[in-house]
């Protein structure tokens, strides 16, 4: 079947370089990401995209009146419609720019709001989605763009593109989020009842986490054998899929996939993932995938151990890095990383596409995932058969005699199991 054709908008993305800011990214690569966030909507076409430095803001306009007359040339040749602004715009400077270069605008949030409504697919997706929107058109008190009224209808409360909220509104929204808010909570009930199902099912859980396009998903598919959608695009993944894997020694673990972080992650969407990231703070084992072959490698690291302080992930959780996609390093570089990876601890280099390093990934998850176990001694009663069948169906039993006193078995178990074993009810 082919996709129906759906509208395309032409889109002009600028990256504001602001001088003052004191977080402020390399100019070259965040254009760059920020083109290749705009190429995550399926209806977008990218016309044009520039870097505009600013020695400083101005409040309403964002930008030098000279600088925005020249920038309306360059839309109008593109004959641009939409204009994406990659940083914070204010709901003043938004309708003002608006009315000047007679186009819709949108900020990074906006925008990444938008590419997380065209992914979601499950009912806990759409449902955090939405709200996160909500939540941002409440704080801007501005009607964001239209898509996400285009594909389901919702969200439209107000009239024209930058027109300001009314108090009636902002109830009006209030009110949608109380009700979001309850239909999440349901989900997230009914989420957690699985999850407590799946804690009686004694495996491990391995969470996968980075930057996005770091190769997640890609490792997933590689190492559970699933088939989970991987493309050279930010934010392929949104909901949350698990695994289970059967180690090379037999250990068992359940690997999970999520979405992937970027800077400046809207804090509207990180409030709204809470519940299904809870997955990864609940992990027994964090693996931050990196791709090591991209020039912002380091800073992407940071923004990602930044976000999973954010979430709560204490900076003693066990984690391991993988440093991904070697095989796109040229030669000395390469050396370069293979060195580095092998001298320290918990860093392991890999290529999700070649299979390269990832036996020893695999060796290292199962090291960190397997509790140490001892041997023990009991002798058990003639009476305590249920005893005996519960060691039997842990599989901890090595042998086992009969003796004057009862039956005596040798078990080798973890601590866990033998704390399970001694609250057995009488
Ligand atoms: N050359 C090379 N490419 C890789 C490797 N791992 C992943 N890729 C490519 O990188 C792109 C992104 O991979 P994904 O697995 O979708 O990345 P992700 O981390 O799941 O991304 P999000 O879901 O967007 O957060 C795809 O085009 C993959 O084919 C690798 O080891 N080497
Ligand atoms: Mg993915």
């Amino acid at each position: 079947m082919f996709e129906r054709d759906r509208p395309v908008t032409r889109a002009f993305v600028l990256h504001p370089d602001l001088k003052s800011d004191r977080h402020r990214r390399d100019a070259d690569p965040a254009l760059e990401e920020a083109v290749s966030l705009a190429a995550a909507l399926p209806d977008l076409n990218v016309v044009g995209a520039e870097i505009v430095r600013l020695p400083k803001l101005h409040p309403g306009m964002l930008f030098g009146k000279g600088k925005i007359a020249e920038l309306k040339v360059r839309i109008k040749d593109e004959a641009a419609e939409l204009v994406l602004i990659d940083g914070h715009v204010t709901p003043v400077q938004q309708r003002n720019l608006e009315k000047e270069w007679g186009v819709k605008l949108l900020d990074r949030t906006g925008l990444i709001l938008e590419i997380f409504s065209d992914r979601a697919r499950t009912a806990e997706g759409v449902l955090q989605v939405e709200m996160a929107a909500l939540s941002y058109q409440r704080t801007r008190l501005v009607r964001a763009w239209t898509h996400l009224e285009r594909q389901r209808g919702g969200l439209g409360f107000v009239g024209g593109a930058g027109e300001t909220q009314n108090e009636a509104d902002r109830r009006a929204i209030d009110l949608q989020l109380q009700s979001l808010k309850a239909q999440l909570a349901k989900v997230v009930k009914t989420r957690a009842l699985h999850r407590a199902a799946r804690a009686k099912v004694p495996y491990p859980i391995v969470a996968l986490v980075g930057y996005t396009n770091a190769g997640k998903s890609t490792l997933f598919n590689r190492l559970t054998g699933a088939d989970v959608f991987a493309k050279d695009m930010l934010f392929a993944t949104l909901d949350p899929t698990m695994r289970q894997i059967d180690l090379p020694h037999g250990d068992k673990i359940i690997m999970s996939d999520t979405v992937g972080f970027i800077s400046d992650l809207p804090t509207e969407l990180v409030a709204a993932f809470r519940a299904t990231l809870e997955e990864v703070l609940d992990a027994d084992l964090i693996v931050h995938v990196r791709d090591i072959s991209h020039p912002q490698s380091t800073e992407q690291s940071e923004d990602v151990m930044a976000i999973l302080t954010a979430l709560g992930v204490s900076d003693t959780a066990p984690l391991l890095e993988v440093w991904n996609k070697v095989d796109r390093l040229p030669d000395e570089a390469r050396a370069g990383v293979m060195t580095q990876s092998a001298r320290t601890d918990d860093v392991f280099a890999t290529s999700a596409i070649t299979g390269e390093g990832l036996d020893a990934l695999l060796a290292a998850i199962t090291e960190k995932t397997r509790d140490p176990r001892t041997t023990e001694t009991l002798t058990l009663g003639f009476d305590a058969g249920r005893e005996r069948a519960w060691l039997f169906d842990a599989g901890v039993v090595t042998s086992e005699e009969q003796t004057e006193d009862g039956t005596r078995l040798e078990v080798f178990w973890t601590a866990l199991q033998k704390e399970r074993f001694s609250r057995l009810p009488e």
